[in-house]
């Protein structure tokens, strides 16, 4: 059975996974404009040539899949129309999900969405352009480790931008955890260094690091990460274990040199994208990880505390592809 038709049995008409639901909804511009355009194309022709496979390449890029990904997708699925002798335009749509199944999961690391707590406390520093999305994030995920029972903690990294303290504060109160902040224009690094103190005092399971939002082509803003870095892990042994790069999806490829410039200042052991619910360019999550090496690890769906979900390869096949079906109906 290929994926498609497992992908169908699995999540088709199972109304009681709200996680299924939640993908499904948010996905819906993604949806509307890559498997509409799917759908259309494959109706249009009765067997597929060469001029199929650059109409659907064209609908890969125009989804933000990414151009390198889109020409090795069709290179790989014209190869198999080939062997296999398949023509039929729906039998290369579904292979071509298959592709992009194999393809997300076997580049880079393997994966593994929540956070461990192998060390105690575990640290998370999340970083990425302004805007996109990282401190709504921190408050998801710890609203997310909270409710799983563990202590969190925040530290409220951003002391450049006006009014960054006290939209971590307030989130802080409203999620009721502790959170460590300095005065206005600290260095970020030294409140940092508060922060892993007092993290390992209180006997704290996760502290998460928000940082201010930064330009990837600012230099001395990049060197700052390398310092909070370099702060965190003299106080805490192995620290940051964590550092998410925030990403919003509404951005398309931009992002992914933005992932590229971060990952050189530190190591990235995970992606999250946001805003997911306001894009049309979903395919943006296979190119970011197929040109990176580095897992989506949590998805951004809407602006309240509970709209962040574990990134499942599945259930984002399934949203991006087939959540229509009903629509269709
Ligand atoms: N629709 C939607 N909005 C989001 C999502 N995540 C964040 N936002 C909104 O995006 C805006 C910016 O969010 P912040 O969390 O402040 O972004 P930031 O990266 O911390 O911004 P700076 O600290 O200024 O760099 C806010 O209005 C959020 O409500 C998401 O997943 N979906
Ligand atoms: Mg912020």
């Amino acid at each position: 059975m290929g994926l498609f038709s497992f992908l169908k049995n699995k999540f088709v008409g199972k109304k009681e996974d709200k996680s299924v639901q939640t993908y499904e909804k948010g996905l819906t511009k993604s949806r509307k404009a890559f498997a509409s355009k799917l759908d259309e194309l494959s109706k249009r022709y009765s067997k597929v040539d060469s001029s199929y496979f650059e109409e659907l390449e064209e609908i890969l890029i125009e989804s933000d899949v990414g151009v390198a990904l889109s020409l090795k997708l069709c290179e790989e699925l014209l190869d198999k129309s080939i062997k296999e002798k398949i023509s039929e335009p729906k039998k290369i749509n579904e292979a071509l999900i298959d592709l992009m199944f194999v393809d997300y999961a076997t580049s880079g690391d393997s994966i593994q969405n929540e956070i461990s707590f192998n060390s105690k406390p575990t640290v998370l520093l999340v970083e990425g352009v302004n805007g996109v999305g990282k401190t709504t994030t921190i408050a998801k995920l710890a609203y997310r480790y909270k409710n799983k029972g563990k202590k969190v903690m925040l530290v409220a990294g951003d002391t450049f931008r006006a009014g960054a303290v006290e939209q971590l504060k307030i989130w802080a109160s409203r999620l009721d955890v502790p959170i460590v902040y300095g005065s206005p224009n600290s260095d970020p690094a030294s409140v940092a260094f508060d922060g892993a103190k007092k993290a390992k005092e209180e006997g704290v399971d996760l502290l998460i690091v928000d940082t201010a939002g930064r330009q990837q082509t600012k230099s001395n803003l990049m060197q700052e990460l390398g310092k909070i870095n370099r702060v965190l892990s003299k106080e805490i042994e192995g620290a940051p274990q964590e550092t998410f790069l925030v990403i919003d999806g509404t951005t398309g490829q931009n992002g992914v040199l933005q992932a590229k410039a971060f990952k050189e200042v530190s190591p990235l052991t995970g992606i999250v994208v946001t805003k997911m619910d306001g894009t049309s360019k979903g395919g943006i999550i296979l190119s970011i990880r197929t040109e990176l090496g580095v897992p989506v690890r949590f998805m951004g769906l809407g602006e309240k505390m509970e709209d962040l979900e574990e990134f499942d390869l599945s259930k984002y096949l399934y949203g991006l592809l087939l959540g229509n079906e009903d629509e269709q109906a």
